[in-house]
């Protein structure tokens, strides 16, 4: 009696479940919210029409771009995890990885594992991390033991060259990379401190920016002794480079007789690749790189980049976003207004942001742009 009774409840059970699933639908419904917050069901979309009305209705042309060796995955997982917490495990861009030596496949297993949109990982060709052949290498070799001797950063290291020249002149037009229109830059060892709810790449194309920072600093004099020269020398050459309306006030206080050292810090770029294909930069890296400063000196590619956007963008084209709350190394960006760190649900001290301090260039760059500073600087200098 027992026994029926049971194999009733199952089988009573069992009727119901089937006439459920049948009449209700209770396969889990995913709703996307776009950006303009209306809700799309991607559930009820077919796979490759799924990706297709994501990739033209939401997404812009745009990457992650890390540069990295091997023995940096561990501090590069750590930023990509961060940057996909806060804003890209929400839009799903594409990241791409380089290197100048083939990646691990662990460094790919694991990296993969975490990006949320495809990962592509690219071996940078010699061409673009060696020496053209017009290097004098006795020169470049003097000048790395001259610099080690006044105990400049990276004074003597050719890696550091190679890679600073790379980012200048190269990134863009990897094969990997001309796949795409926009990029960030992402480094081993950065934070995001705040949520990022919108796309990035999407205000960047609809406010008209070609280049977006984060913290702005001041270059070691020694590292780029006549880069300003070099620069003077070729828009001399070239007067037509400079853009009306530009930024040069950023980059000299002196309507442009000297360089004042603030670059825009290049390990958070948020750029369009167009401005670094364009042949007024094609012919300024050129130029620069010809002279051999990158061997002979120790350019970087954030003065590099940050005078050429200076000088041949419209300023209304460089954008600085306060809103992300970043860090890399011991320089950080934090919004100082209260209900702002609020809202984004930022998790870094006030106390912490560099924009007014001393060595930053913030101040420059507020001044230069006809901005007014956030109230609460004056407590944060
Ligand atoms: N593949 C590769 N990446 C490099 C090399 N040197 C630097 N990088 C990358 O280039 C970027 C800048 O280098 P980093 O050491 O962080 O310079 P810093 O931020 O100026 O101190 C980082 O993304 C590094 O991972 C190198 O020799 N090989
Ligand atoms: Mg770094």
């Amino acid at each position: 009696m027992a026994r029926l009774s049971n194999q009733l409840i199952v089988g009573v059970l069992g009727a119901f479940l089937i006439f459920y699933t049948f009449v209700y639908n209770i396969e889990p419904k995913i709703i996307y919210i776009n950006t303009d917050g209306e809700p799309i069901d991607y559930s009820a979309l077919a796979p490759l029409q799924k990706e297709q009305q994501w990739k033209t209705q939401q997404r812009e042309n745009a990457t992650f771009v890390s540069l990295a060796r091997n023995s940096e995955m561990y501090q590069l997982v750590e930023s990509i995890r961060r940057v996909e917490d806060r804003f890209n495990r929400k839009f799903h861009y594409d990241w791409v990885f380089l290197n100048d030596e083939p990646f691990s496949d662990e460094f790919k297993a694991l990296t993969s594992s975490i990006v949320s949109g495809t990962a592509k990982y690219g071996l940078i060709p010699k061409e673009h991390w060696g020496y053209p052949d017009y290097i004098d290498q006795k020169k470049a070799k003097a000048s790395r033991d001259k610099m080690k001797a006044d105990n400049i950063i990276y004074g003597e290291s050719e890696s550091y060259r190679h890679m600073c020249r790379f980012e200048s002149g190269f990134f863009f037009n990897h094969p990997l990379m001309l796949d795409y229109e926009w990029y960030w830059r992402v480094e081993p060892d950065v934070h995001i401190y705040c949520d990022v709810d919108y796309d990035l790449f999407k205000y960047m194309r609809e406010n008209n920016k070609t280049y977006g920072f984060a913290i702005s600093i001041h270059e070691f004099v020694k590292t780029i002794p006549t880069l300003w020269d070099t620069t003077k020398k070729f828009v001399e050459e070239n007067p037509e480079v400079i853009a009306e309306n530009n930024l040069i006030d950023f980059v000299s206080n002196d309507g442009g007789k000297s360089y004042n050292l603030c670059h825009f810090w290049s390990n958070f770029e948020i750029a369009n690749m167009n401005f670094w294909r364009s042949d007024t930069y094609q012919k300024y890296f050129d130029y620069l790189d010809r002279s051999g400063g990158f061997f002979y000196e120790r350019w970087g590619d954030a003065p590099v980049h940050s005078i050429a956007a200076s000088l041949f963008l419209p300023k209304d084209q460089i954008h600085y976003f306060d809103d992300i709350g970043y860090r890399h190394g011991v320089y950080a960006q934090c919004p100082l207004n209260a209900d702002l760190r609020y809202k984004n649900k930022c998790h870094c001290k006030p106390e912490d942001d560099f924009t007014f301090r001393g060595y930053s260039c913030g101040k420059q760059y507020f001044a230069a742009q006809g901005l007014v500073k956030p109230q609460e600087w004056v407590d944060y200098q």
